[in-house]
């Protein structure tokens, strides 16, 4: 019973996908005498909290229930009063948490506030689940650097576009899908110029309600066209450059109001992907989807900056010495420098096949 509840808050928490960020997804379920008798997940970032959602929607007095929180309540005045009392207050008498709240400001103080009240407190109900859920903010709230998602999708010989260069579509319509949920999630999404010159993607991909991904275009000597769809709304564009930039583009582009340059980098050294990630968390981008091309995918790994990788996999064939895959650049030169992935899990998404890990530091 008690794994079903949390099962629901979790399930909940999900519909806050792509609004709440940089804050966690959480959702909260008000049980009594084995009935939910209130429901709340966090909906928008700066929003009223999930626990303070459920005890609005309580249809009966919640005095002396049970409330399933994937997320520890949290304990400090932020853009709201502190979860942790307002449970206190409103005399529930067991909670039960997924996770505790690695932020900072919390981890553990939400806890002691309601055992200390003599409530009680049970943690670690479906830890594993709740953590995958909010791995974006874990990340994020410890070092402020996003978390970024290296997608790619090719044929069952590695290649991510034919000999000629086309690319559309290498994985059926369930795997695009899928993705289009994963660009919801995230805060931003990065490419090569390589890629904005080859396909003109628009790199938007938002459901109804979310809000706009950043698009981050890393080009070394500003070559993007001003024809090129992704300058052009919705939302921001954060062009990486280097100071070989080409002057007359750089001020093309600086009369842009969504179009905002970063000088990163020495001229023919590439951009400074570190600085250009630090950049990001700064400004709140608390995650970043890596689609490509297969330069900056190597730059980014080889830098230390990926922190999972996403690979669909077609059942078709290519061929082509030439054709692309979905990492190029120098690549690593002995077996034991292989990037190796941990927690990897395969699921089918119609014909494909999508293979998902973690990358294994240290
Ligand atoms: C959320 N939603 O449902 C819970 C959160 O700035 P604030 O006041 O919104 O506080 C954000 C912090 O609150 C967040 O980093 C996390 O530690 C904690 N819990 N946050 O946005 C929620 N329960
Ligand atoms: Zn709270």
């Amino acid at each position: 019973m008690d794994m079903d509840f949390m099962k629901r808050a979790l399930e909940i928490s999900s519909r806050g996908e792509g609004r709440v960020n940089p804050n966690p997804l959480v959702g909260a379920v008000i049980v009594k005498d084995g009935r939910i008798i209130g429901e709340g997940w966090h909906e928008y970032y700066g929003g009223p909290h999930a626990e303070v959602n459920a005890v609005r929607s309580a249809t009966e007095d919640v005095r002396g229930s049970t409330i399933y929180v994937t997320l520890e309540p949290c304990s400090h005045y932020g853009k709201t009063p502190p979860c942790a009392e307002l449970l206190r207050a409103k005399g529930f008498r067991r909670v039960v948490v997924a996770m505790t709240d690695p932020n900072p400001l919390v981890a553990g103080k939400g806890v002691e506030i309601l055992r200390e009240a003599g409530i009680r407190v049970d943690v670690g109900m479906l830890e594993k689940e709740a953590q995958k859920l909010n791995e974006i903010f874990i990340k994020y709230i410890l070092t402020k650097q996003p978390f970024v998602i290296m997608k790619s999708a090719m044929t069952l010989d590695g290649k991510t576009a034919t000999s000629e260069g086309e690319s559309k579509w290498i994985t059926g319509k369930e795997s695009r899908e899928y993705v289009h949920r994963i660009r919801n999630r995230v805060s931003g999404i990065m490419v090569g110029i390589g890629t904005v010159l080859a396909d003109d993607p628009s790199l938007t991909a938002r459901t109804e309600g979310g809000c706009d991904p950043v698009r981050i275009i890393v080009d070394s000597r500003l070559r993007i066209p001003m024809t090129a769809k992704a300058l052009h709304g919705p939302g921001r564009t954060i062009i990486a450059t280097t100071e070989g930039y080409d002057r007359n583009r750089y001020e093309e582009l600086e009369e842009l109001d969504s179009v905002e340059v970063l000088v990163s980098g020495k001229p023919g050294s590439g951009v400074d992907l570190k600085h250009l990630c630090s950049h990001l968390g700064a400004e709140g981008i608390d995650s970043v989807l890596l689609e490509g091309g297969s330069e900056l995918n190597w730059s980014m790994i080889n830098e230390g900056l990926v922190d999972k990788v996403m690979t669909f996999i077609a059942p078709k064939i290519l061929g082509g010495c030439e054709s692309k895959t979905p990492v190029g650049g120098d690549g690593f030169p002995g077996l034991d420098d292989a990037l190796v992935l941990n927690g990897v899990e395969v699921t089918r998404f119609g014909d494909d096949t999508l293979i998902e890990g973690y990358v294994k530091r240290g």
